[in-house]
């Protein structure tokens, strides 16, 4: 590893992150059905149609978990708290669930870890799915009845909280692409769910305030998004692109607008009265969350839809998902959210990491490629502090090899190598790098 924690300001925080669905095991524990399950079921959603029933059982082995982060000097953990765990239809509590994660917290507490909690990584319960889910406004003010029960519960330990991890990726690859639950290729269903998913953030916003909660953010994703050639038609494209996937989102949340280039194709298809939930979107937040992780170049494409464009990966190595490895992405998104957006807000980088086709041979994962991942996307992010940006903390996605949506257990994105056979752990070669670099 190529920097030290002693690089950073001493209240930098190294984390690893995980979201619930993907590690505990949604079959355990009286959680209900999700939309996942239904969209993973169906003919070619998803890698050998792999759901997460069983996942990391993470449900039974937290603890272990646990240890292997604290054992490994990290100081936070981002997790997610399941919708459908706490809420199995959406509306009525589950014990359980709720004690679960009671559990859950305290464990963290015992060993020093800070709980960076997320209330919505994507488990959509199957009663509200069924009821038009994003697309369906009431979705919205249930996601602020979940708020206040899981917030009344365990909301007096955690440190930090969002709203919603990757509106973008919850209504745009959902619903547009296609790519994720429930897997509709609907411009109209779309710009419904991309609405709906801000107003969500703004009602779980305003239900943490009422609960007295601080520390209070979203999750979003960002791609650096370039123009494939030098043709004036890419450069439209990309700057569609764009505003569809790193500005819709931030400009609605920190300035209570939509940019112009989405707005066009998106406006014919939005809910009626849409203008009138941009304040309760836009009230001030404390952090902002960034996951980052690739480049994408984009080509205008005239046959398809609108928005027109087309996005392929960017020309360097790649990672075992295809995904381009390009470092001063980051350093780039953590600058423009700075200057564009919040000023000097705290910036946590929520989740980068890389997913690699790893082996346990002799009892060790030997990942060099990652490790070396790892370093340049740090490094990006005190580049970023040198220029003054406030990043606050650093958080590796993910702790575990899991389940990793659309690709199934194919794709190992973790520190720690998952058998998902066995279930045994094996702490990659890259964790112990991490572990020696953060010590103290
Ligand atoms: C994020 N894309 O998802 C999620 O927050 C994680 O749950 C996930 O495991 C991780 O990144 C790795 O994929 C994304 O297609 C999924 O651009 C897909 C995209 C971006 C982020």
């Amino acid at each position: 590893m190529d920097f030290r924690r002693s690089d950073f300001p001493d209240d930098f925080i190294f984390g690893a992150a995980t979201a619930a669905y993907q590690i505990e095991g949604h079959s355990f524990g009286g959680a209900g059905p999700t939309h996942w399950d239904t969209f993973a079921a169906g003919p070619g959603n998803v890698v050998r149609a792999e759901d997460g029933a069983v996942a990391c059982d993470h449900y039974h082995r937290y603890e272990e978990d646990l240890d292997i982060l604290k054992n490994g000097n990290f100081d936070a953990y981002r997790f997610s708290t399941s919708w459908a765990r706490v809420m199995p239809d959406g509306r009525t509590v589950n014990p359980e669930g709720l004690d679960y994660y009671d559990r859950l917290v305290d464990a963290m507490l015992a060993r020093g870890l800070k709980p960076f909690q997320t209330l919505y990584h994507w488990e959509l319960p199957s009663a509200l799915a069924d009821n038009g889910g994003w697309m369906n406004r009431d979705t919205c003010q249930y996601f602020g009845d979940f708020t206040d029960v899981i917030t009344a519960r365990i909301g007096d330990r955690v440190d930090a909280i969002a709203t919603i991890n990757e509106p973008w990726c919850v209504s745009y690859l959902s619903h547009f692409l296609g790519h994720h639950a429930p897997g509709l290729r609907d411009i109209r269903a779309a710009a419904r769910a991309m609405h709906h998913i801000n107003l969500a953030h703004g009602v779980g916003l305003s239900r943490l305030r009422s609960h007295g909660m601080k520390n209070c953010g979203v999750v979003l994703n960002f791609a650096h998004t370039e123009p494939k050639d030098d043709s004036a038609a890419a450069a439209r494209a990309a700057a569609v692109g764009d505003a569809i996937a790193n500005r819709w989102f931030i400009e609605a949340i920190a300035k209570g607008s939509y940019p112009q280039e989405a707005l066009e194709g998106l406006e014919p298809h939005m809910p009626d009265g849409w203008q009138d939930d941009m304040a309760e979107i836009s009230q001030p937040m404390d952090f902002l969350g960034i996951n980052y992780y690739t480049r994408n170049l984009v080509h205008a494409d005239p046959d398809a839809v609108w928005p027109h464009v087309a996005a392929e990966d960017g020309p360097g190595d790649k990672t075992q998902m295809g995904w381009e490895i390009f470092p001063q992405g980051l350093h780039g998104f953590l600058t423009r959210m700075s200057r564009d957006y919040v000023g000097d807000m705290p910036i946590y980088v929520t989740e980068n990491g890389m997913a690699w086709d790893d082996h346990v041979e002799n009892g060790s994962v030997y990942d060099p490629v990652r490790m070396k991942f790892v370093s340049d996307h740090i490094l990006a992010a005190k580049d970023a502090i040198a220029d003054g940006v406030n990043v606050k903390g650093f958080f590796y996605w993910s702790l575990l090899d899991n389940y990793e949506w659309a690709f199934g257990y194919e794709k190992r994105f973790g520190m720690v190598h998952v058998d998902f056979e066995t279930l045994k752990r094996t702490p990659k070669a890259s964790y112990e790098a991490i572990k020696s670099a953060i010590s103290r």
